[in-house]
């Protein structure tokens, strides 16, 4: 509790109620009660112009981008090309080339293991990555080391959930040549120091890899100072649509990459005679007909996130945090799990002799949404000897109030399953 109510809350405060009129799903109810929405960490909900720019789109301006010479092309090859350019800024990514869209953090990822990875890693190599990793950044590196015959090395990690730094720098050899890491966790919230890891590994002729899928929702992200050679997020995470994430990788490093998935968009040129010639970066990665509208309702997203400002939203979800932590702390035989100082807004946590199915179960006729599970973080709640968390997550329009009722209503329905 302590370590947690030192991080800095001096950020300007939030409009909360006026933030919550903008997401429609939010006044619907549950099982007859208000919902109370703390999974945010799987999916955020979405602002009403968000929701707009699909109807704008369908409604106005529906056309395959990149080909036609018409106007509704124009339009739509306009907008998509505009959303590239809203991620470039809020990544502060120095340039737009370095911004690939894809189906969201899991493809990201995999387009790094699969065009990077099969290019530059080969037997005996190491790639570093962390147990506190989503299942994204873990299995396709397995599949990958499975055919090349490379070692995953695993970055510990303490009892609070926090990386073992030195045990990381022990980690490097002159094999290593990748560190795959989450900037933040979420199954615990800890926020790693992926700029302190990104020199690390760079002093070491190493690349990092940063899944953001957890950061960008809650605190401003710039690629640049970290110093990151590739960085994957989720849209759906961000106030924005399913179906659209980003990866942000250096120039340098995605013109030296073969492609990935080939088909239309991605090529020059295409002969039986001579074989293909590839686009340049970023449509050399861009196989085939993109998700248009999620793309451009991911940039109405990020446009919408950053005029609220992420340092703001961080500060309050920090505030939620602290009154959850403390309120869930007074439940008998409830144990947090992640316990890092400085941690996002996470509350995972077991309690003895309720599973965590049965709460989650029975707190949704509550009204209240929390997740419960392995979080697709399986390693990671191995080391803390259970299978599964309740995990609450916060997010801009959640309420203290709201905190309260989930506080209650956890209270009640772990007296009905003891
Ligand atoms: N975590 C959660 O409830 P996709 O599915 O590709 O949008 O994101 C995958 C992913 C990758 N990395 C991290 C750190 C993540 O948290 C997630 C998604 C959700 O925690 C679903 S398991």
């Amino acid at each position: 509790m302590n370590e947690l109510a030192t991080r800095d809350v001096d950020a300007p405060t939030l409009d909360v109620a006026a933030i919550r009129e903008e997401f429609p799903i939010l006044a619907r109810q549950v099982h007859g009660r208000p919902l109370v929405y703390l999974d945010n960490a799987a999916t955020s909900q979405t602002p009403r112009r968000v929701i707009a720019a699909f109807d704008d789109y369908y409604g106005r301006y529906n056309a395959n981008i990149h080909r036609g010479l018409h106007t509704l092309a124009d339009e739509a090859t306009a907008a998509f090309e505009g959303s590239r350019e809203t991620v470039r800024g809020f990544l502060n990514a120095a340039d737009s080339r370095e911004i690939i869209f894809t189906r969201g953090t899991t493809e990201a990822i995999n387009l790094v293991a699969n065009a990077w990875g099969r290019a530059n890693l080969k037997a005996g190599d190491e790639v570093l990555i962390s147990r506190l990793e989503h299942h994204s950044n873990i299995v396709p590196w397995q599949l990958l080391a499975s055919e090349l015959g490379f070692v995953i090395k695993v970055i510990p990690v303490d009892e609070r959930g926090v990386l073992d730094m030195a045990a990381y720098r022990e980690l490097f050899s002159e094999r290593t040549r990748l560190v795959a890491v989450n900037h933040i966790s979420n199954a615990f919230g800890t926020v790693n120091p992926v700029k302190e890891m990104a020199a690390i590994a760079h002093a070491q002729g190493a690349l990092i890899l940063v899944d953001g899928a957890q950061a960008t929702p809650h605190q401003p992200v710039d690629v640049r100072d970290i110093d990151a050679d590739f960085y994957a997020f989720s849209g759906h995470k961000v106030y924005g649509p399913t179906g659209v994430g980003v990866l942000y990788g250096r120039a340098v490093l995605l013109q030296a990459m073969p492609p990935w998935q080939g088909g239309g968009e991605m090529i020059r040129t295409v002969s039986f005679e001579d074989g293909s010639t590839f686009a340049e970066i970023p449509h050399k990665f861009e196989a085939g007909t993109p998700a248009i509208a999620e793309v451009i309702a991911l940039g109405e997203a990020l446009r919408w996130v950053s005029g609220v400002g992420l340092d703001a939203i961080g500060a309050w979800e920090h505030r939620l945090l602290v009154h959850a932590t403390a309120a869930v702390s007074r439940i008998d035989g409830l144990r947090i799990l992640g316990t890092a100082p400085g941690k996002a807004g996470v509350l995972s946590f077991v309690v003895d002799g309720a599973h965590a199915q049965d709460i989650g179960l029975l707190i949704d006729q509550l009204g209240v949404a929390i997740r419960t599970g392995h979080h697709c973080a399986q390693p990671l709640l191995a080391q803390f000897g259970v299978d599964a968390t309740c995990r609450a997550s916060f997010a801009a329009y959640n309420t203290l109030d709201e905190i309260d009722v989930f506080a209650e209503a956890l209270t009640r329905v772990i007296g009905m399953v003891r």
